[in-house]
């Protein structure tokens, strides 16, 4: 045996002696931890290792810090970068929190609850909800996704236009550092500046900075009715002026704005025939949409959320939709009657990045741009794209209201898609993240960097503040023991 593998084998006796022979893996089928959701890549861990609460988790960091080894801390592994899986060489630790799943308190009056962070969000999101207040942080992945995935995320979702990203949801952090020790900011507090604010750091940081265990996060009184909405609009152009009419006649009621491009819908009709799209080409539901047999370009859903009743938001509702049918930005329009057909509009919307990657690998692109520049930037890139590989087909859908798209981009018909991906990744980034820069937009708005982007972040990203990121993740992390070449490269 060499010296690196008894150290390997002595650190895993010494896992299993602080966690328990249970919960440190290292055979079996580990797909679920070793590979990416969207299948981009495949590890493979030294160990698998599951504390239990934040002390085993400090204890297991310390064990690694002394041994050596790097850690990849994990939630629910739904990460759209490829930063919550080891390397390919068999000597990382892989760090599960799943098991720090608790609900810890609910504080009603501070408007709060303090959680784990293995607990997943939908968990969270039912239990406010039982004791009738609504945690807003929405998105497709909430079954499976966990509260500290999406603060070391920062993730977005579908009620950001309302309540911002999780980082404006987060009051306090608990957080285990790269030395081990436990930073318990669990305060609740909405006013504190006693010097920097460390949980900003933690938060987005990706699991580069410190393992995050624990957070107490905002809670709001429920609403007394949440509508949706679901609008074909002729032109991207039509879904802004929507959007600036939905501000207007619904204030701070607008709780969701999001747009999909007949494309994006149309891989959600062929993958989930069962759903049922409304204005579709092979639908007869939009009698005014674009030219007869064709569907609108795009659809709109919003979701409106009142404090008063459910007949002042439908009222409100019907205002907005009678202006922008005046105006010519909607085509037509279908306001929800039930929750299960709210639930239903909303299910066709989430069900895109699913219909998409049953299409096949593909290439994605998680950008932000001023909401105003949005159809330009849209007109100028397809048509870059276009002339580039004619052909290739545009999956266009995403969280307008927050000016965020996913312009994600599929190997034309009938090519194949692992080829696709490994010619044509390199040379369509360009182009995209190209013009997205000259727009002075984002390369990720909400899924983060990873590894995936790592090189395109270094690329994009001021010299300064690439300084800065540097010198944290230096003074934090100096032996670049947290999920080393995530966000910046190792050296
Ligand atoms: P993981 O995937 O396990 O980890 C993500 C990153 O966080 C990794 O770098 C990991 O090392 C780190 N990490 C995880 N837990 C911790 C911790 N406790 N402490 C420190 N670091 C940690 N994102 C959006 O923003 N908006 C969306 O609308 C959205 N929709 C999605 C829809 C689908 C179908 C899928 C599959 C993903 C979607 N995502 C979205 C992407 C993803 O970011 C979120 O699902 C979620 O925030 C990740 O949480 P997770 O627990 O799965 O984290
Ligand atoms: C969404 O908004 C997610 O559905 C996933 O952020 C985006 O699959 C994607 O590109
Ligand atoms: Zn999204």
């Amino acid at each position: 045996m060499t010296g690196k593998e008894s150290l390997r084998t002595n650190l895993r006796a010494t896992l299993r002696a602080l966690v328990g022979d249970a919960h440190v893996l290292t055979e079996g089928d580990l797909t679920a931890y070793e590979q990416d959701w969207r299948k981009r890549e495949r590890g493979r861990a030294l160990a698998v290792v599951r504390p239990g609460n934040t002390e085993e988790v400090a204890a297991v960091v310390k064990a690694c810090a002394a041994a050596g080894v790097s850690l990849v801390p994990q939630g629910g592994n739904t990460g759209m970068v490829v930063g919550s899986i080891p390397d390919d060489t068999g000597t990382q630790v892989l760090l599960s929190l799943q098991r720090l799943n608790r609900i810890r308190s609910v504080d009603t009056a501070n408007l709060t609850v303090t959680v784990e962070a293995g607990c997943v969000l939908q968990t969270l999101q039912e239990a406010c909800e039982k004791e009738g207040f609504l945690f807003p942080l929405s998105l497709a992945a909430e079954g499976s996704c966990t509260i500290g995935g999406n603060l070391a995320t920062n993730a977005g979702g579908t009620q950001v236009v309302r309540y911002g990203n999780t980082r404006e949801l987060c009051l306090g952090l608990e957080v285990v550092t790269a030395q081990g020790e436990i930073w318990s900011g669990l305060t609740g507090l909405r006013k504190d500046n006693t010097g920097y604010d460390l949980r900003h750091l933690f938060i987005g940081s990706e699991g580069t900075l410190g393992v995050i265990t624990a957070a107490t996060l905002r809670i709001y009184p429920l609403p007394a009715a949440q509508l949706t909405a679901y609008a074909a609009v002729p032109s991207l152009d039509a879904a802004v002026a929507l959007l600036g009419l939905a501000h207007q006649h619904l204030n701070s009621g607008l709780t969701g704005f999001e747009v999909m491009g007949d494309f994006a819908l149309s891989l959600v009709r062929k993958h989930f025939p069962q759903q049922n799209v409304p204005f579709g080409a092979d639908t007869a539901s939009a009698p005014h949409a674009a030219a007869e047999g064709e569907a609108a370009p795009y659809c709109v859903v919003l979701e409106n959320s009142d404090h008063e009743s459910e007949d002042h938001a439908r009222a409100q509702f019907e205002r907005l939709l009678e202006a922008a049918m005046e105006q010519g930005c909607v085509l037509d329009a279908v306001v929800a009657q039930t929750q299960a057909q709210a639930r239903a509009l909303w299910h066709i919307r989430e069900s895109i990045p699913l219909a998409q990657a049953q299409e096949g690998l593909n290439i994605k692109h998680d950008i932000s741009i001023a909401v105003s520049r949005i159809p330009a930037f849209v007109t100028e890139t397809d048509a870059l794209l276009q002339q580039y590989l004619p052909g290739v087909r545009l999956v266009n859908y995403g969280h307008l209201g927050d000016g965020n798209l996913h312009y994600n981009v599929q190997a034309p018909e009938g090519a194949d898609a692992e080829a696709f991906l490994v010619e044509q990744e390199g040379p369509i980034n360009t182009i995209v993240y190209e013009v997205v820069e000259r727009y002075n937009g984002s390369i990720s708005a909400e899924h983060g960097i990873g590894s995936l982007k790592r090189e395109k972040l270094a690329k994009h990203k001021s010299p300064v503040a690439l300084g800065a990121m540097r010198a944290i993740k230096h003074a934090l992390d100096p032996h670049n023991l947290l999920n080393p070449g995530r966000v910046l490269s190792k050296e």
